[in-house]
């Protein structure tokens, strides 16, 4: 049975008892007639969350009043009024923010387009305002770091035929939230054939967690630059800052650098299927002023193949091992296997080569991550050159031993990149893996490096970083991985893909929950944020929307606002919520029947 009949930002049209007309007064479906209001007959059916808290999403964390009466407007009186910004930089980037904003507003205009029939026979009368939007931004940060504030107010009043939009914030990214949530205040009228926007609201807002992300990996399936820029709108209008784009991996190497074009010459599936610099460049800046930061990952020693294959041709020897070992098992966690030759001086070259390439495709960088996940010491361990290298130097051939060198290959990634970055330190992020087990988890310094847990939420490992001062971002595959991530079956070694994570998973995977059962406490300071990745073995640009939204949007509300509520209470917004990203272009998957939407 469907829960929902109709979810109402300020007005609804109901399909099923008439054919328009139905409205949202104080909590209540009413529908105006000749002789005044009536009352829905089927008040049961009608779960109306109404104006009272809108259909905002992610709900704001602060005060959130709003009045439940709207005005009218047209596109062309929709303005940005004021601009108070300490620097031409920044005011620039509001009026970017506020063109993309305003573009938004303008997909909730019927296909048809052009200008709305104001006289039409079925439309209603109606008084057209001026809505002006002020933006006073007091900082000048112009990228996001973990020290940036994302907090602002948001305030609409009405006098007269005028609406002001007045938005306050310590920087930009505050203010582009802002807008955000701004452009969720207005919705097409359709008896109207006019914009509305609420007459009043007040609201005070910020995020919970620092750090609210989505992976995607573009080496197993390839992602157009069209697709990846949707999907940075999408983050964006889901407050959503950081797109963890995991670029290469054993399968393909999609990414030219100009210093090494073999890689992608060798690695890539296609001239076509390749980003260039100037891609890369395009697309960091699309999420900058998107509020998202782009955070690229060069995942070694594992996960690394296809693009390699030139060194040997080229006299440099074979930098990645055990690409072809069969039975691939023994050698690799996920086929084709591929794990970098860590004791041949040359890898160091090349690795030294693409962080340097890396740094200044995606510059500014804040952090950079390094993989480091899923190695398998076998590969390693049963190679002719590696094992012959290791008897020259007197290692023997334990664990611990191997543990060590893999240490070593981490301490001398760290110092290329920091090197590449013109020896500014950045924070470097690590996957869990056996360098973060318990014992071993002495090579990698606290104040360094950050660890993503992709591992269940019940690892004991999360205690572990927790007690010892590591920050920690969550990605445990149980709740958040959006491509496959049942626990069950990838336990069981049945099927490393088993049912996908439904959305309510993953908004009620709580990081406070996670933390304070090995803690005792939400460790607010060391848990940084979450995210949700789509590795791509079973994804391409012809599901990509659909796997990644709505669900994506339960992460985004877990993080910014993190809930006291479970999904149920979240439910009638997300339905709406989906609704508003389908407007604007996305392929959002549906979550409920239209019936339980009608004012789509
Ligand atoms: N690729 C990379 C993957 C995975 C990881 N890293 C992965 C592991 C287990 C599951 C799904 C994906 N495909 N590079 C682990 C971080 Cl169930």
């Amino acid at each position: 049975p469907c829960l929902l009949l109709v979810s109402v930002p300020f007005s609804a049209t109901f399909r099923v008892a008439s054919p328009w007309g139905w409205r949202c007064v104080n909590e209540t479906c009413v529908k105006e007639e000749n002789d005044g209001l009536q009352t829905l007959p089927h008040l049961s059916t009608c779960k109306l969350t109404c104006a009272r808290d809108g259909v905002l999403w992610p709900r704001p964390t602060g005060i959130l009043q709003l009045g439940d009466q709207t005005v009218h407007f047209l596109l062309e009186s929709l303005t940005l009024q004021g601009v108070t910004a300490p620097n031409d930089e920044i005011k620039q980037l509001i009026k970017k923010a506020f063109h993309i904003f305003k573009d938004h507003v303008a997909k909730n205009l019927p296909e048809e387009g052009g200008r709305p029939l104001l006289m039409g026979p079925f439309r209603k009368k109606t008084r057209i305002h001026r809505v002006m939007v002020e933006v006073t931004v007091t900082e000048r940060a112009t990228r996001l770091s973990l020290e940036t504030s994302e907090a602002y107010t948001l305030g609409v009043t009405t006098l007269g035929p005028h609406t002001n939009a007045t938005i306050l914030a310590s920087n930009f990214f505050g203010a582009r939230h802002a807008l955000e949530t701004l452009s969720q205040l207005i919705e097409y009228d359709e008896a109207t054939g006019a914009l509305q926007i609420l007459s009043t609201a007040a609201i005070s807002d910020s995020p919970v967690f620092k750090y609210r992300g989505i992976l995607l990996d573009t080496s197993r399936n390839f992602f157009p630059v069209k697709a990846i820029e949707r999907t940075l709108d999408t983050m964006a209008a889901n407050k959503l800052n950081t797109f963890h784009w995991h670029i290469t991996d054993t399968q393909t190497f999609p990414l030219y650098l100009e210093s090494l074009p073999n890689m992608a010459y060798y690695g890539a599936y296609s001239s076509r299927k390749v980003y260039y610099p100037a891609d890369i460049r395009h697309l960091v800046e699309y999420g900058r002023v998107r509020g998202v930061r782009v955070l690229p990952e060069f995942d070694a020693p594992a996960h690394v193949g296809n693009g390699w294959q030139w060194t040997k041709k080229y006299g440099l020897g074979e930098l990645v091992l055990c690409l072809d070992k069969q039975p691939w098992k023994l050698y690799c966690w996920g086929r084709p296997c591929g794990q970098l030759n860590i004791v041949n001086n040359n890898t160091y070259l090349v690795l030294g080569q693409i962080y340097k390439e890396m740094v200044d495709l995606f510059s500014p960088l804040d952090m950079f991550h390094f993989g480091g996940d899923e190695v398998k010491i076998n590969c390693w361990n049963t190679t002719e050159e590696f094992v012959a290298y290791m008897e020259e130097n007197g290692l023997s051939r334990d664990l611990q031993t191997f543990h060590d060198m893999w240490a070593d290959f981490q301490r001398k990634a760290l110092k290329l990149l920091t090197s590449a970055n013109g020896g500014k330190n950045i924070p470097g992020i690590v996957w869990t893996s056996s360098l973060t087990d318990e014992n071993i988890l002495k090579y990698l310094d606290p104040q360094q490096y950050i660890i993503q847990v992709w591992t269940t939420a019940d690892d004991p490992t999360i205690g572990n970083l927790l007690n010892k001062g590591y920050r920690i971002i969550l990605s445990n595959y149980d709740s958040l991985y959006l491509d496959c991530g049942n626990a069950d079956t990838y336990r069981s070694g049945e099927s490393w893909c088993g049912p996908y994570n439904p959305w309510q998973t993953v908004y009620d995977n709580s990081p406070d929950k996670i933390a304070t059962h090995f803690t005792g406490s939400p460790q607010r300071n060391l848990v940084l944020g979450a995210e949700a990745p789509l590795w791509s073995e079973s994804v391409d640009v012809g599901s990509l929307d659909a796997k990644l939204w709505p669900r994506g949007s339960a992460l985004a509300e877990r993080l910014w606002t993190n809930p006291l509520t479970n999904w149920e209470s979240a439910e009638i917004r997300l339905i709406h919520h989906r609704q508003r990203m389908v407007t604007r272009g996305v392929r959002a998957d549906r979550i409920q029947p239209q019936w339980c939407h009608q004012n789509e």
